[in-house]
Order: structure tokens, then sequence, then C-alpha cells
């Protein structure tokens, strides 16, 4: 970030997620960590938990910027990490509203964690500092800032799609999610769908109005919501895939590899891309060089139950097919239930034929584009994406298909692997375009610059919401 962009206030940033060590190369934390050295400031995050918690930050590291962590014990761990975001937040929020558990006293523990964060940010900040907060474990934290009295320029960036206007209402605080989102100055989402959903939101509420061009105005606060498509540090996991070893994945020379790089996570769609590989192995001609689809799914989220529900019928879905197709010298699916360092993923990404990103609902997929960025633009390979990423409305050169329909994506698969050579270049020479043209460093400047030219906080007669 530019001097003259430091010299105007401090960036204060807060996430869940914060590197207590080193800062691991590539995704958002390091991005984040990339543009606080620039710019100086705090990042704020969450500390493990402990069995009692106490108000404070902790300072656990500073240079060019400051790292500081708040506290949280061990049962509000339970209540708003694993139970109000991730069981309530994060299901709704990706259109499986059949998955929320709402857990009494979840969203108090919410409440509780996200009023400690704003206590800790209004005990630190100055008027003309830059507050950002990240994602949906703090949806209330500038709605607590303001009924502090704080009037900084407060932006909040939701990583995760925006919940169409029927699901939201399984929410059972959706009447406060409106002021929730006004008390920011600038609402940032992933994609023109997601600013859409929000946008229905919004018109139902009758104390909020539209301005037009992505503003509206509540109860005499002025707030606007955007679309800011993440990025990637497309160059930097190019350098990293060209020189990252080959693979030795123990495949004849000739035959396509088919990778996927997910979380494993029920929105990543994995369970339907077993199925379209399946009906892809069954439809394929024997003749033709013997594919291995390659899935890394390293575990996440393991204490909630829809997590391990997803982690089961995958290992039976997997089995299944491998019954069905195995030979005693091929294995068709590769399913690897760990983490892999960051260089062999690159390494991977970049010997792949054909990437399968192909989540049900996925606020945006890096994995998309460090695909695009790894691979060698003489002879590249073919991305198959789902539309419901939201990577899909930037990457329109790539093969996109519908993971509800088994049999369209196992064609896709097969027009993948077949995909001639000139095809292929033309398809990833667009892509590629996308993906280095709005890049980590674009993204981060264009939500920051429109969060430094929004209005500043209006003084505004701003009560305590009620919860009940
Ligand atoms: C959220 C939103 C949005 C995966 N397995 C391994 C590994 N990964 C890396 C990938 C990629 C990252 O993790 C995953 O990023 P995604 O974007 O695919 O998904 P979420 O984690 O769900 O992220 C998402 C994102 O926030 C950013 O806004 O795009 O929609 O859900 O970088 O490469 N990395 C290593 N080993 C693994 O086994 N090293």
């Amino acid at each position: 970030m530019a001097d003259t962009e430091s010299q105007r206030g401090r960036l204060v940033v807060v996430s869940n997620r914060i590197p207590k060590g080193d800062v691991p190369a590539g995704g958002l934390v390091f991005a984040l960590h990339e543009a606080l050295r620039g710019s100086g400031g705090l990042w704020i995050g969450a500390a493990a938990p402990t069995p009692t918690a106490e108000d404070g930050l902790t300072s656990i590291g500073s240079g060019n910027y400051d790292r500081a962590t708040f506290a949280l014990s061990d049962a509000e761990y339970e209540g708003y990490y694993l139970g109000y975001a991730n069981s309530v937040l994060w299901p709704l929020f990706h259109h499986r509203p059949d998955l929320l558990q709402i857990g009494e006293g979840d969203f108090d523990a919410y409440v509780t964690v996200n009023r400690r964060v704003a206590r800790a940010i209004a005990n630190t900040v100055g008027p003309d500092d830059l507050i950002w907060i990240q994602d949906y474990h703090f949806l209330m934290v500038a709605h607590e800032l303001r009924a502090m009295g704080l009037h900084n320029r407060i932006g909040i960036f939701l990583h995760i799609p925006f919940p169409s206007p029927t699901d939201i209402m399984a929410l059972p605080q959706v009447a406060m999610m409106p002021a929730w989102l006004a008390a920011h100055d600038v609402v940032g989402l992933q994609t023109t769908r997601d600013v859409t959903s929000a946008a229905e939101m919004l018109r139902h509420d009758t104390k909020t109005q539209t301005l037009g061009q992505g503003a509206w105005s509540r109860e005499g606060r002025v707030f606007s919501v955007l679309n800011f498509p993440i990025g990637i540090d497309a160059a930097g996991f190019e350098a990293s895939a060209a020189r990252a070893p080959a693979p030795d994945l123990q495949m004849a020379p000739n035959a396509p590899l088919l990778l996927g790089v997910d979380r494993l996570d029920y929105t990543k769609g994995l369970v339907h891309r077993f199925e379209a590989f399946d009906a892809y192995l069954s439809a394929r001609d024997d003749a033709s060089p013997r594919p291995t689809f390659l899935q890394i799914a390293p575990p996440s989220r393991e204490d909630v139950e829809a997590y391990q529900d997803i982690r089961e019928e995958l290992e039976r879905t997997a089995g299944s097919i491998n019954g069905a197709h195995a030979d005693l010298d091929w294995t068709p699916l590769r399913y690897v239930r760990r983490h892999v360092p960051r260089d062999r993923v690159a390494g991977l990404l970049r010997r792949a034929d054909v990437a399968l990103v192909t989540p049900l609902a996925d606020g945006m997929n890096l994995v998309a584009k460090e695909f695009v960025a790894a691979q060698d633009g003489a002879d590249p390979g073919v991305l198959i994406l789902s539309h419901f990423a939201g990577a899909s409305e930037q990457l329109k050169d790539a093969l996109l298909v519908n993971p509800f329909d088994t049999a369209s994506f196992a064609r896709a698969i097969d027009e993948a692997v077949n995909m001639p050579l000139e095809e292929r270049c033309a398809r990833h020479a667009a892509l590629r375009k996308v993906v280095f043209s709005t890049d980590i460093a674009w993204w981060m400047s264009s939500f920051i610059r429109s969060l430094r030219n929004s209005t500043p906080a209006a003084p505004a007669p701003w009560g305590n919401m009620e919860i009940s």
C-alpha cells in the first residue's frame, strides 16, 4: 500500500484465524500479512480456547505491524465458533438450512465474543484508523462499535456467499441483519449474485432505502454493498508451481491426471464429484489411457456433526467406486484425507490435466484460480468449474458444469480429457488474463480504496440492540 495511504490512519484487520508463528505462504492469511506489512497497523484474531476468558488483547508479535489475540473460553469456542458461526451461519449462507443446528445459548456466545472484540477495538483505535472485519464470525462487531460511539470507517468482507431471501428466513436473528450490515461503511461480497441476494433482503426491511449504485441508507447512515471478487497471489503461485518438483504419482506417462483440492466440507460437492467420475469411468472407452483422479481433502471442523457425516459418506463412495473399477495395476480414485504441503499442492496443480472445482456453493474458490496460475500455457490443462462457485462469474472460459447433473458432468470430464491443444490454449489464455488482472493485491486495494472513499460515519442515535 502506498505511503500516502498509510499516513491517513492505521489499518486494523480482524479475522478469526491469525498466524501464531510464521505466516504460511499463500492464501488469505498471507495476503493480509502482505497488506499489513506494507501499511503497518494491527491484526486481531482469536487465541486458542482456554477454560476462562478475560477481556482485552494479548500481543503475539510486532514488527512492521502488530498482531494480537482476543481470548476465548472453551464454552465460547463451542457456542460462538462451532455453534453459531459454523453450525448456523455457515450452512445457512451456503444454502443448506436443512443442516442448521440452532443450539441453546450459541447466539449468546456469539454476542459475547463479538462484544469482546468490539471493546478491544474501541480501546485501541484512533479516530482515523480504518477497521476491516473479515467474514461471518464477526457480523455484529460494527454494530457494537457504533453503539460505543465510534465514527471510524468500518468495512466487512464476507468470504462466503450471501444467503438467498428464502433461506435467510431460517435465521432466528434475521430481523437484526439489516442493522448489522448498516453499521458498516462498506459491505464487501464476492459476486454480483451475492450483492443481489443482499439487496433482496435490504429491500424487505422497511427502515432501509436504496440510493442506487450499491448505496443504501438506514436510519441516517449511508452504507454500500458491493462485490470485490477475491484473487490470489497469481505471480507468486505461478512461480512456486513452476519450481515445484514433479510429483511422483507412479502413473503411465500419457495417463490423464484429474485433480481436486478442497477442505473436507459438505459445500465442496465431493460426493457429487465422485459420482460424476464414476459415471465417466462407466462410459469411457476401455482402449483410452486409464485416468487417475486424485482428490486431496484435508479434514476441517471435525467437531461439527455434519462434517463427520460427509467424511463417512465420502469414504463409502470412494470405496465403492474403486471396488467397481479398479484393477490389479490401477486405482482410478485416490483419496488423500490429509493436509499436503503447499509447494506439493502447487506442483500437483501444475501437473494436473484436469482440475475438478465443483462446489455446490462457494463464495469464490481459490483453487480454481490457483490451477489457472499453475498451468503451463504452452500445454495447459482444463478447468471444470461449477456454476455455483463464485469464481464462475469471472472464469467464463472454464468448462462450466452443474454438479447435480451427473450425466452432463461426466460428459464434461470426457470433453476435458480429450480437448484439443488449440482449444485448451485459448481457454487458458483467457482465464489467465482474468486471474492475473484481478489478483489479491487488486482485491485489497479495491476494497481499501472503496472504504477510504466512503462517507465517514455520521453520529447517529444508536441504541443497543435488544437481544432476547
Ligand atoms: C473461503 C471460502 C473463498 C486446500 N487443501 C490444502 C490446501 N488447500 C488450500 C487451497 C486454497 C485454500 O486452501 C482453500 O481456499 P478455497 O477458496 O477453495 O476455500 P475455503 O477454505 O472454503 O475459503 C471460499 C475463500 O474463503 C477466500 O475468500 O474463496 O469460497 O469458502 O488456497 O490451495 N493447501 C495446502 N494443503 C492442502 O491439503 N497446503
